[in-house]
């Protein structure tokens, strides 16, 4: 234990171009293949977490109002851990602060619990590496093990034969990258979505018939993304990327209850997206566990084609380029 009680982090959502979907183990939030995004410079989350010795209860705020119940409940969850592992049984309050639309499909989840556990980690004394950090945001939330690290990230997933499954599981930043990439994010309904990305994956592995082939298709895409990002070509990567958000969104589609995220909105801007295309521009899109559209593009384009977006389909866009690693305030 350190004597600080209170510590502030802020992190990053991350935009993932191989995308995590699928489970294999739902407690120790293990995915079933590796994944690779990139952490972004807008939209951050600023969480501080504060002991309270003798509180008898955690207390979670988000944004000056309580949180709902499930967020609290998760964020308590998380907290339980931290506590298991630290030796130390305070409560604690958590007030946090979100720029990101929550529950819009824009990874809020992912800066959420990365600065959650940057903040709890110091507050409780933990002592953590960032392979350690990411380990730990995993538990609050899958992605938010890549939100740990700036620029890009990679997330491992266990092999079958790993002898510590827990340990072989964490993201570290992706080495060698030779691209100039931004994603331009286009904002189509920040409203909150109809299925968690959590029970939708659920459902996917469990109903999906597709399901097998997009395990095997995202593993073979997360090599040759890794090859193109490496080799600089932007083009290939962002093939990849398109092609592997629409093969998760396929797989969606076909479980049973299927789960849609995409709207008319969202294949209008897809559509945008081909006619730059053809019309000569490098963009291409993603999409998450909601309907906005995110374009991957070459990083001196990425103004002109967001503003190109905006007036053929009339609908804002945000301009984000590889943003920082999720850090604590000094002196908090
Ligand atoms: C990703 N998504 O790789 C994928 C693509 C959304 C679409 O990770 O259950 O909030 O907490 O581990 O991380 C969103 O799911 O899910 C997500 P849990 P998470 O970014």
């Amino acid at each position: 234990m350190t004597d600080a009680s209170t510590a502030v982090a802020t992190a990053h959502p991350n935009i993932a171009l191989v995308k995590y979907w699928g489970k294999q183990d739902e407690e120790l939030v293990l995915p079933l293949a590796d994944s690779l995004s990139m952490t972004l410079d807008v939209f951050p989350t600023t969480t501080c977490v504060t002991r309270c010795p003798g509180a008898p209860a955690d207390t979670v705020t988000m944004d000056g109002r309580p949180a709902s119940q499930e967020a609290a409940r998760r964020v308590v969850r998380f907290l339980d851990l931290v506590r298991q592992r630290s030796a130390c049984d305070d409560r604690a309050s958590v007030a946090t602060r979100n720029t990101v639309p929550v529950g819009a499909g824009l990874a809020s989840s992912a800066s959420g619990f990365a600065a959650l556990a940057l903040a709890a980690a110091a507050a409780y004394g933990l002592g953590l590496d960032p392979a350690g950090l990411s380990r730990l945001a995993r538990r609050g939330s899958g992605s938010a093990a890549r939100s740990v690290f700036g620029g890009f990230a990679l997330w491992h997933a266990p092999g079958p034969h790993a002898p510590d499954p827990d340990a072989a599981c964490y993201a570290e930043p992706l080495a060698g990258v030779r691209v100039d990439a931004a994603l331009v994010v286009v904002l189509l309904d920040t409203g909150p979505k109809s299925v968690s990305s959590r029970e939708a994956m659920r459902r996917t592995v469990a109903t999906s018939p597709l399901f097998p082939a997009w395990l095997a298709a995202t593993r073979l895409d997360l090599r040759h993304m890794r090859a193109a990002l490496e080799a600089g070509d932007l083009a290939t990567a962002g093939e990849i990327a398109e092609h592997n958000a629409l093969g998760m969104h396929a797989t969606l589609e076909s479980a049973d209850p299927p789960v849609r995220y995409l709207t008319e909105q969202s294949h209008r801007v897809l559509e945008q997206v081909r006619a730059l295309r053809t019309a000569g521009a490098g963009c291409w899109a993603t999409m998450d566990a909601g309907p906005n559209v995110k374009v991957l593009c070459p990083g001196d384009q990425a103004t002109r084609i967001a503003e190109r977006l905006t007036t053929a389909t009339g609908f804002p866009a945000v301009v984000a380029r590889p943003g920082p690693a999720a850090a604590l305030h000094p002196g908090a």
